[in-house]
């Protein structure tokens, strides 16, 4: 060995180091990315480690390159057998991650479906019953003027239900409106008799809430205009939908009341239970005289029927359900029942 030159002593030197730094590389490696970075530096086939040393024998005393180029043999397979190695080694680990954090074999989390909300559900099967008694759907804006929600139902400017308090005023001629009434005239106004239509929707009234009563709340109104429709009509058709929508036992009452677009006018009342107990469903009545001359039809010629139901109780006597509270409280255990 003494008689290799400086140069190639050096050199050697240098291989060693290059062995020992690169073993030590190849063995603490711990990812894929790593391993690669390591096996360009030092086997890279340009400016790896190993080239630059095999690039030094050229520049050795001729004497000194066979020993040299033994030295660099066994480093060179030492260091292409650790890089196997360490391959091998992170190839397994990788896959035992996998194994381990994803085992495709546990079962895995039940994703629940959202469901539609029990006064969609109930308003679509209501259109659906309607539509088989040959009443199509009508719709009107939510924000109406005080022409549609009153003047045009014979309620003039004095009345006490155009109170301020009474309703949502957005301004003075504009407010959310407190009925879905205001359907029936926009649908007369386009249209000539015979009408058969009903119209669903979100009406707002500032009352106080409680388990019966919210300030949002949903209303179907049906309207029936024809030469010689009957309050017998508007009974028939109210009771036969209650029979098709509660089931054959339910009981509805007629009281008479007031509305100032109906006359004669009646409270729909259906029984709750078998305990008696009676729940104002809705109003109805024959539409007023002055209601149809206002749209332009002829009062001798036409009558009409027009009725106006709470939705929200419709679903209620349906499920039992005594509070209609929960409808707006968005709890996934009482929505996810239906
Ligand atoms: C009316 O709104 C009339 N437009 C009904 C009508 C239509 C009469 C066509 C004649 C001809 P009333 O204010 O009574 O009437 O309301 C009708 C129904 O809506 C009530 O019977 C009830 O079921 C429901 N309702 C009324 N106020 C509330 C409230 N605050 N919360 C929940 N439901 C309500």
């Amino acid at each position: 060995m003494s008689s290799t030159s400086n140069e190639t002593t050096a050199a050697l030197a240098e291989l060693d180091r290059l062995e020992s730094e690169g073993l030590t590389a190849f063995e603490t490696l711990t990812s894929i990315p790593d391993w690669e970075a390591a096996r360009v530096v030092f086997l890279g086939l340009k400016q790896g480690r190993l080239k630059v040393a095999q690039e030094a024998l050229k520049t050795l005393p001729g004497p000194d390159r066979k020993i040299y180029g033994q030295r660099f043999n066994a480093v060179k397979t030492a260091l292409e057998v650790a890089c196997e190695t360490a391959k091998t080694k992170l190839d397994q680990s990788v896959v035992k991650t996998a194994v381990i954090g994803e085992d495709l074999t546990v079962p895995g989390t039940a994703r629940g479906f959202g469901r539609r909300h029990p006064l969609t559900q109930t308003s679509e099967e209501l259109i659906d019953i309607f539509g088989r008694m040959g009443f199509e759907l009508a719709r009107g804006p939510e924000i109406e003027d005080t022409f549609h929600n009153f003047e045009a139902l014979n309620i003039p400017a004095d009345h006490p239900a155009r109170e301020p308090l009474d309703n949502f005023y957005l301004t003075p001629k504009t407010l959310l409106r407190s009925q879905t009434s205001t359907v029936q005239i926009r649908v007369m106004e386009a249209t000539k008799p015979p009408i058969r239509v009903v119209a669903l929707g979100r009406v707002y009234r500032p009352d106080a809430v409680d388990a019966t009563h919210s300030f949002m709340f949903h209303q179907i109104e049906g309207l029936y205009v024809d030469r010689g429709v009957t309050m017998a009509n508007l009974k028939s058709t109210l009771r036969q939908f209650a029979k098709s929508y509660l089931g054959q036992d339910v009981t509805v009452r007629f009281r008479p009341s007031f509305f100032p677009f109906t006359e004669p006018s009646v409270e729909v009342d259906m029984m709750w239970d078998s305990s008696g107990r009676w729940v104002e469903m809705g109003g109805a009545g024959m539409v007023d005289p002055n209601v149809l001359k206002a749209v332009g039809y002829d009062p001798d010629e036409v009558s009409g029927f027009a009725f106006g139901l709470g939705i929200e109780r419709l679903c209620m006597r349906r499920h039992g359900i005594d509070d209609i509270r929960p409808f707006y409280q968005n709890d996934v255990r009482f929505l996810s029942q239906f």
